[in-house]
């Protein structure tokens, strides 16, 4: 990597806390991801964007902000990239997946809050989150609890926070509530940006992040061959990385990773051997540097297939309708498929049960690895329903529940492999 000290100077980040961030991301890098046999050319580029996300993708972003465009930062799926994208900005996902400062994070935060609110706190608190600082507005999404009531204490520690309200419910009433959101983040940019948002661009920006969902998919449906013609931590590894890269460049390169992955099916080479047991893995999102279930799946000989996660399937697999042909029939379009996300923090939310249950067959896996984070209620309650009526349908499934520490591994290694061991 290049020297960008300075550019780290002037994002404010503190250089010890960041350097020890970027030593141990890029030592686990190196022992989850480069010792996986079997891996598709085409996973280059994405080795690269990782070993550049703190470097050269945050080049871009400056010389984006340069040119004129804002940068928008988030923490949650439903914030709408067509929107963002027809405002003429960037959008970036902001969701942090390891601990840091856990000592400062907790004199602001509960200790029983979720891992995934405390490492954005630690992130912003030990200074070493480079796309936190570059953005230039942070959006807030009204979701669980914890985010909802830890944003009143987030807003106040970076500037242009911004809060997104959102529905729980799907009435009819919930949809008017999210249309009008919807339409407030559309004035809130034009605002910002001081250009108003048209009819081309909104289309210009549903054909971009479609195109993005469809490769995205693309990828997801080829695994559904046998054997699976990539590993689950690759797949996650691409599915976390659609939320900083540049949106044509990553639909691109996925495209032609996919490319490669279907010569590879017609050649029966797979990432793991045709009797490796298959697992989909459903539950919290993974954001970037989670990759700890992951691993310890794959590590027992198992591959995953999906993942029913905002990082994977529920984040990416609905498109956006673009055959309105005034402004108000696309926000509709815009706001119908954000309404279809089946995210826990609804009620009732029997869709993500259907979507785990079509997603185990489609895959054709032996078993489903529900995973919450440790205090993330929606999900671990959800869990409950998830197990028994997947066990329903003989679906056998694993419940597990952890945070971002290394301290469980060995007990949770112990329980995925006898899981593996039973699905064989
Ligand atoms: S649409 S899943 S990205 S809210 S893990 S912070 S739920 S206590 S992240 Fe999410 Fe949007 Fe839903 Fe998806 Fe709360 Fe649970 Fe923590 Fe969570």
């Amino acid at each position: 990597m290049a020297d960008y000290t300075q550019m780290w100077t002037e994002l404010g980040l503190n250089h010890d806390n960041h350097n020890a961030l970027l030593e141990n991301l890029g030592n686990a890098y190196q022992s989850i991801f480069m010792t996986q046999e079997n891996r598709p050319e085409g996973m280059s580029y994405f080795d690269f964007v990782m070993s550049e996300a703190h470097g050269l993708r945050i080049q871009e972003l400056r010389e984006e902000q340069e040119a004129g465009r804002k940068i928008i930062g988030s923490f949650c799926v439903f914030v709408p990239e067509e929107i963002v994208l027809a405002a003429g900005c960037t959008a970036v996902g902001l969701c942090a997946g390891a601990d840091f400062a856990q000592e400062e994070v907790e004199k602001v935060l509960p200790r029983n809050t979720c891992s995934l609110i405390k490492s954005f706190f630690g992130f912003k608190l030990g200074k070493v989150c480079p796309y936190m600082e570059v953005s230039d507005m942070i959006v807030g999404e009204n979701t669980c609890d914890g985010k909802k009531k830890s944003f009143e204490i987030f807003k106040d520690m970076v500037p242009n926070f911004y809060q997104m309200d959102l529905p729980q419910t799907k009435t009819p009433m919930a949809r008017q509530m999210l249309k009008h959101e919807f339409q407030s983040f559309v004035e809130k940019l034009e605002e910002m940006t001081g250009k108003s948002i048209s009819l081309e661009n909104l289309k210009q920006g549903i054909a971009t992040v479609n195109a993005k969902r469809q490769a995205l998919r693309r990828l997801s449906m080829l695994r559904s061959a046998d054997p699976a013609p990539i590993s689950g931590l690759d797949a996650l590894l691409i599915n976390q990385i659609a939320f900083l890269d540049n949106p044509v460049r990553f639909t691109e390169k996925v495209n032609a990773l996919c490319d490669e992955l279907e010569i590879k099916i017609k050649e029966n080479k797979g990432a793991k051997s045709s009797d490796a047991p298959r697992v989909v893995i459903s539950g919290c999102p993974m954001a970037i540097p989670n990759w700890k279930i992951p691993s310890i799946i794959e590590a027992t000989g198992a591959v995953i297939v999906g993942e029913e996660s905002c990082i994977g399937e529920r984040g990416q697999r609905n498109l956006t309708d673009d055959s309105a042909n005034n402004i108000d029939g696309i926000m509709d379009s815009i706001v119908d498929r954000y309404f279809k996300i089946d995210c826990a923090v609804f009620t009732p939310n029997q869709e993500r049960v259907n979507h785990i249950k079509e997603m185990s067959q489609q895959y054709n896996a032996d078993g489903v690895v529900h995973y919450g984070l440790q205090f993330c209620q929606p999900y671990i309650m959800e869990s409950f329903s998830v197990e028994k009526q997947l066990e329903k349908e003989n679906i056998s499934v694993l419940r597990l529940e952890t945070d971002y520490s290394q301290e469980d591994m060995g007990q949770l290694s112990t329980r995925v492999e006898a899981f593996v061991e039973i699905i064989k």
